[in-house]
């Protein structure tokens, strides 16, 4: 495969995000962020880190620009932290928090690169969490207020906007399973998570289009392939509500202005959604966006049975389908256990082009956890990340070759960083990242796509 299979216009880019990378907790007015109080919490994080440092990304950042563009990427999807901006969530922006992206985004447009702003991947101000998160209604509100200000500062030097990073995540692994920060665990409850953060995107949405009446709007949702393990009805069913709740609950309001009554039934929460998502939210969380940002990794095959969904010990990820197992295939899987299934890229794309067929699709986040050997000469031959990358692009080209609207692709991730609950033991990164010294070594991977790129 060549790049010159992809449409002139395809966009190839990669990805990072804020608390993953910058460090700097405590510069520049920061304020503590969700994940900053739940990383010190013992025993959440794999090898007990914090992000306090990551890739010291804050310090680096002309550096990290020079190396995207010297691997020949054309845009960068980061994310801004909300507490740089507003250290309680709340209130005028912070200059030094403004200045930090401004420089960034403009160093991004000197050497080519086109900047994609995320404004909410997963770092929620600690003082609106104290205030009820995205449990509470005027979170939403807050997120509004946070992205007017980001769209009147930054929109002169950024044009494509992403609202929210996987809100399936910040709902459900954030206030269900609580194996991510705030590390809630509320049952079904959660799912009013999912619409404050949906309804803070229409908001945000509305808030950047007032402001910026060229700028490209779009929200970015983690979608799997979801297939059941048998034919029994059972099984079916299982793959019903997996489907329902990972995807379904996103897709349809924001592409229909509608939850699915099945997915609210399961969870038992069909009268909060009638009391509390009104048809004016509806109505903003699908007002028109210019693209869909879809994060596939990954497919889940799944069966009745009466092990829990989710980690062992732990609550579920999928309140009100406890009774689901996920099942393996067998099929090979990455350091993460995430199935390598690269046809599941044309299923997520096809279901989200089957809901609104005139729409932008981009694959947002696409890449692999290995393990990671520094050979004698400081080379890394990360073969297993390159082959899933090739697989993942080839998949990529197919969707384009069957007239799918799918205009680009961000690999996920351009340097190795702080993967969350697993600390820094999972590396997703083309370039590697020695935490010692902050040496930063393109793998193998990052000169495959750079010769790709360059073919
Ligand atoms: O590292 C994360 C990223 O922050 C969101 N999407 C999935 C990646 C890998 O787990």
């Amino acid at each position: 495969m060549r790049r010159s299979d992809l449409p002139d216009g395809f966009v190839i880019g990669t990805a990072t995000a804020s608390y993953q990378i910058e460090g700097a907790t405590r510069e520049a007015g920061r304020g503590d962020s969700i994940w900053d109080t739940f990383a010190r919490s013992p025993g959440v994080i794999a090898d007990g880190s914090t992000g306090d440092v990551a890739d010291d990304h804050f310090h680096r950042s002309e550096e990290d620009v020079a190396l995207m563009a010297d691997l020949g990427f054309q845009a960068y999807r980061f994310s801004i932290a909300w507490p740089r901006i507003q250290a309680d969530g709340t209130g005028a922006p912070n200059p030094a928090g403004i200045d930090f992206y401004r420089r960034l985004a403009e160093s991004l447009l000197e050497r080519g690169v086109t900047p994609w702003a995320t404004l909410y991947h997963w770092d929620l101000p600690q003082a609106l969490e104290d205030r009820g998160g995205w449990l509470s209604r005027d979170t939403a509100l807050r997120f509004a207020d946070y992205s007017a200000h980001v769209a009147e500062q930054l929109g002169d030097v950024i044009t494509d906007w992403i609202t929210l990073n996987e809100p399936w995540c910040s709902s459900f692994l954030g206030y269900a399973s609580g194996h991510h920060a705030p590390g809630l665990s509320v049952g079904s409850a959660s799912a009013h998570a999912a619409h404050h953060l949906l309804l803070g995107h229409g908001l945000a949405l509305e808030a950047l289009r007032g402001l910026r009446p060229n700028a490209r709007v779009g929200t970015t949702l983690n979608l799997y392939a979801v297939e059941p393990a048998g034919d029994s009805e059972a099984d079916l069913d299982a793959a019903r509500r997996i489907d329902g709740l990972s995807n379904r609950l996103f897709l349809e309001p924001v592409l229909r202005g509608v939850y699915p009554a099945d997915v609210l039934d399961d969870l038992g929460e069909t009268d909060w959604f009638a009391e509390n998502a009104t048809d004016d939210d509806l109505r903003r969380i699908s007002a028109p966006i210019d693209f869909l940002g879809i994060n596939y990794y990954s497919r889940h095959t799944v069966a009745a049975g009466s092990a829990p969904a989710g980690a062992a010990g732990s609550a579920s990820a999928y309140p009100g389908s406890e009774h689901v197992r996920f099942v393996s295939t067998g099929a090979p899987v990455t350091r993460m256990g995430w199935e390598i299934h690269p046809d599941g890229m044309l299923d997520v794309i096809r279901m989200a082009h089957a809901l609104a067929p005139e729409l932008p699709l981009f694959i947002t986040e696409n890449g692999a956890a290995f393990d990671d050997h520094v050979e004698a000469d400081g080379g890394i031959d990360d073969a297993e990340r390159t082959e899933y990358l090739r697989s993942h692009f080839a998949a990529a080209r197919e969707a384009v070759d069957a007239n799918l609207p799918l205009r680009g692709f961000f690999v996920w991730s351009l340097m190795d960083n702080w993967e969350w609950a697993w600390g820094y033991s999972r590396r997703f990164g083309i370039v590697h990242v020695d935490y010692e010294t902050q040496k930063r070594t393109p793998k193998r991977s990052a000169h495959w796509i750079a010769e790709f790129l360059r073919a």
